[in-house]
């Protein structure tokens, strides 16, 4: 790492846990982390006085509120409020503790509902939002666009990165509030410890989504850092998607559930598509590793071994 202490905001998520793996497993870096319950994201003060006292030369911006397509309908206000407030606080305390680089995570969502497949970059703010997560992507809009400012008004090296639906350990396997690998994880191995005949799917099993593995996606943003300093944002994707339907037939065969799958209709679909174009991160040079049927297989042992912690 070209960085001696990097502070990862988020470190105990699925993102941040990732990056901490990952930059422990290629040299010598202080990674600076602080826990939930050691420090509130949202309380500026407190950021403030964590960026003067360990002055970081890299932050990387892993924390925010996620969920699924429920949790973001349910939950607009928490999804615009809070993911406002952790990354302002954030990008404005890094930049007055002289932070030399940051990065900022967007998400694939950020686009238009209706953009041309796959979704190149500059797709971004072209047209309307897909109406499930209009929060989450207004605030993500907010951060890339802050972190530009400040690159173009103070010449700060503030970087946006846009990944696609990631998964990977340390996900969120709350039916309720997970992504749908996550929550079709959880669902085909209860499915089958309960020797049921079926598995309910939300939707219509139409929609296509591309999964990247959250250690690709981790090893994409290493690469960032040490690659990449421009303020326009890089798509970070697996560049391949799957319908719902063959996600759910590939996770049951993981798993080894062999029952039916039902598909609930009174559930969102979503936007229809969502594949981005990772031709600009291949130009430069990264591409992932991890197919998805690995990914799910050792995704799904991190799940036997600590996923119901
Ligand atoms: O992953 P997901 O919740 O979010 O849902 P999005 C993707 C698709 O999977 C939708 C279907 O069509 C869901 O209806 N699905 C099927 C399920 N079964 C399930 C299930 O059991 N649980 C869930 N959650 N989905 C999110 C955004 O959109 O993408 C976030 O809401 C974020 O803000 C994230 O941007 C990357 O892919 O639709």
């Amino acid at each position: 790492m070209r960085f001696r202490s990097v502070l990862v905001a988020g470190h105990q998520g699925l993102v941040g846990s990732a990056v901490v793996r990952n930059l422990r497993r290629n040299g010598d870096v202080e990674l600076i982390t602080r826990s939930r319950k050691e420090l509130d994201l949202r309380n500026r003060d407190a950021v403030d006085r964590l960026l003067r006292d360990t002055k970081p030369e890299a932050v990387i911006i892993a924390a925010a509120k996620v969920g699924g397509i429920q949790a973001n309908s349910r939950y607009p206000v928490e999804f615009l409020l809070e993911n406002l407030e952790i990354q302002n606080n954030l990008i404005a305390a890094s930049f007055v503790a002289g932070v030399q680089k940051l990065l900022f995570l967007g998400s694939s969502c950020i686009y238009p509902k209706s953009a041309p497949q796959p979704i190149a970059e500059d797709a971004i703010l072209t047209g309307p939002l897909e109406p499930t997560n209009e929060p989450y992507a207004l605030a993500k809009i907010a951060g890339i666009k802050l972190c530009q400012a400040y690159a173009r008004q103070y010449g700060a090296n503030f970087i946006s990165a846009m990944p696609t639906n990631l998964y990977g350990p340390n996900d969120n396997f709350d039916l309720e509030s997970s992504h749908v690998l996550a929550a079709l994880l959880r669902k085909a191995h209860d499915a089958k410890l309960a020797g049921r005949r079926s598995l309910m799917v939300w939707g219509t099993g139409t929609p296509r989504r591309e999964f990247l593995h959250s250690d690709d996606l981790a090893d994409g943003l290493r690469f960032l850092m040490e690659n990449y300093d421009a303020p326009d944002v890089v798509n970070v994707g697996w560049g391949q998607d799957v319908t719902v339907r063959e996600l759910a037939e590939i996770v049951c065969d993981v798993v080894g559930f062999s029952g039916d799958l039902e598909f609930d209709h009174s559930k969102p679909d979503g936007v229809p598509r969502k594949l981005l174009d990772v031709s600009k991160l291949g130009k430069l040079g990264w591409k992932p590793r991890i197919s998805l049927r690995e990914g799910i297989r050792s995704t799904y042992d991190w799940f036997l071994k600590e996923g119901d912690r």
